[in-house]
């Protein structure tokens, strides 16, 4: 039976062939294994991959030593806070960051396009969300450096294809690869168990302008939308596009209060960026930590009852108040 392989395959055996270190040239055979059809044809063809890979993780794992630890992809935080982008290939995890942010990833009709993660800014309203795409999720394309990535960030956020009939698979996927890293959904969080580290994680149901597309959101929305925030849409439809800054910035949990000095107007510019339930002293403690010792007392305007008002430091913050602080 011939092999049939498909052109991406030929395009990722090139790369190998031109990969510089162990690492690149391992997650390229990998590559080239996930993108290959699995029939009888390609048996031997995998087999051989398989060996190749693991002859080659020897390797790389004699060359380590026990204590180098390699983290090739460190992506400093920016912005109010870091949103990753994860999920299996091709679902539009790069087209959403060409839609959201000014960064303009690589996209193509085919699975594994992306290998190095990209980020870009979001803007929403007044402030700027990182947003980090990522190479794809997949069982035999396995990224060493992902898990870093996906540990850092502040929220998860699973893109998933309408357009496939495979939807429940694609989530389990990706939970499964999170359940590797021990990562677990933070709002499932019952006690702190040790070694697991809780994310906060949303679903991005995409490419919604596809048929069939409706069977599928309820299927997927039975399974999940209690357990997890979950927005649908089409890249290719802007006003989706917009609700989706909304819903991530909702599934951040994050709230935005404002200062301002006496007898000045506050400055609607530049909010202080807290955890939704955070308190007066936590704000002036992220102004600065001298501050917050040193503070006598707090003005706030805010929702109808706080038009100047006195608080102490435990008072609760709600989004958009307006602080006076006084020392
Ligand atoms: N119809 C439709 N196509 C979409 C939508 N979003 C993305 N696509 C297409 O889906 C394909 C894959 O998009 P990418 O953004 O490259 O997907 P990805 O998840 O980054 O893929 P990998 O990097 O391989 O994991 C491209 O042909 C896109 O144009 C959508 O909402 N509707
Ligand atoms: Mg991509």
């Amino acid at each position: 039976m011939p092999a049939n392989l498909p052109p991406q395959y030929y395009e990722a055996e090139r790369r190998y062939r031109e990969a510089g270190s162990l690492e690149e040239k391992i997650s390229l055979l990998q590559e080239m294994l996930a993108i290959m059809p699995k029939h009888k044809g390609t048996d031997k063809l995998q087999a051989d991959l398989r060996a190749r890979i693991s002859k080659l993780k020897k390797t790389a794992e004699k060359k380590k030593g026990p204590h180098r630890s390699s983290q090739p992809y460190q992506i400093p935080k920016e912005g109010a806070a870091q949103v990753i982008l994860i999920g299996p290939p091709n679902t539009g995890k790069s087209s959403i960051l060409s839609a959201l942010t000014r960064a303009s990833p690589e996209i193509a009709p085919y699975p594994f396009t992306t290998h190095q993660p990209l980020v870009g800014m979001m803007e929403y309203e007044d402030i700027k969300i990182q947003l980090v795409d990522t190479p794809p999720i997949a069982e035999e394309f396995v990224i060493p450096w992902l898990g870093e990535i996906i540990k850092k960030g502040n929220l998860l956020v699973a893109v998933l294809d309408l357009g496939r009939d495979d939807i429940l698979e694609q989530m389990e996927a990706i939970l499964e690869k999170l359940k590797e890293l021990k990562v677990e959904p933070e709002n499932e969080k019952k006690d702190d168990e040790k070694g697991i580290l809780y994310k906060k994680i949303a679903i991005i149901a995409n490419k919604q302008d596809l048929d069939a597309e409706q069977v599928r959101l309820s299927i997927l929305k039975e399974f999940y939308a209690q357990r997890f925030p979950l927005i649908s849409g089409s890249v290719k439809f802007s006003q989706d596009m917009e609700k989706l800054k909304e819903k991530i910035y909702k599934a951040l949990d994050i709230i935005r209060v404002y200062t301002k000095v006496p007898g000045q107007p506050p400055d609607m510019r530049d909010p202080v960026v807290l955890k939704k339930g955070s308190l007066v002293i936590d704000a002036a403690r992220s102004i600065h930590k001298d501050f917050a010792h040193n503070l006598r007392y707090t003005r706030i305007w805010g929702s109808d009852e706080f038009k100047g008002q006195k608080v102490e430091k435990g008072h609760p913050l709600e989004e958009g108040d307006i602080l006076e602080f006084h020392i």
